[in-house]
């Protein structure tokens, strides 16, 4: 088990789209049980593989309590069968896009297929804050992030925040290290 480093916006990996599994061995869930240790490392309540830097059709959540036991749960090759017309409405947040948090609307209720830990075809409905959460990490192995689902403005400002943030701390850049502290 390992804590790998989290991608950040605007690194170009998290715009990649990610590639069915096919079956869960214990390749798969090796990753798996590295995405747990780092989401709860970080801590957040879900993480794609994507967001590790691994390709590949893989989520891990875990929506317990703070002082309830560990609840984690499992999904490669996620396939949203169908949505509720309904929407429901969070406040969202991303380990990719740190300290940036919007309201989000999304269908409430969303019917998912995948395989588990143990390689078995499941179904589940899904709604509340688990049909949320499957549907940011879901978007994520499409290459598409939360701030997409807001207004070109919301989504530009987060953006430019974080395009200013990689500038200052790109090493190729000609500025010194005295003026990247002035700006930073
Ligand atoms: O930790 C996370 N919290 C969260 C809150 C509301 C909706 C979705 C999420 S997922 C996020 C972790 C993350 O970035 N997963 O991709
Ligand atoms: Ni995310």
């Amino acid at each position: 088990m390992a804590i790998r480093p989290i991608l950040c916006l605007p690194d170009p990996r998290l715009r990649a789209a990610s590639e069915n599994v096919g079956v869960v061995d214990d390749e798969v869930r090796a990753l798996m049980d590295d995405m747990l240790e780092t989401m709860y490392d970080a801590p957040g309540i879900g993480l794609a593989a994507i967001q590790i830097g691994v390709a590949k059709r893989v989520i891990v959540i875990d929506l317990a309590k703070k002082d309830d036991p560990p609840a984690p749960q499992c999904f490669a090759d996620p396939e949203i069968l169908e949505r509720s017309e309904d929407a429901s409405v969070y406040e969202e947040g991303c380990l990719s896009i740190p300290d940036y948090y919007e309201e989000v609307s999304r269908p409430a209720k969303v019917r998912v297929r995948f395989l588990d830990r143990n390689n078995e075809r499941r179904e589940i409905e899904a709604e509340g804050l688990l049909a949320t959460c499957l549907q940011h990490e879901i978007d994520h192995l499409d290459g598409k992030l939360f701030i997409d689902h807001l207004s070109r403005l919301k989504r530009e400002r987060a953006i430019k925040k974080f395009a200013k943030a990689s500038r200052l701390n790109e090493p190729a850049t000609p500025r010194g290290p005295e003026i990247r502290e002035k700006l930073g």
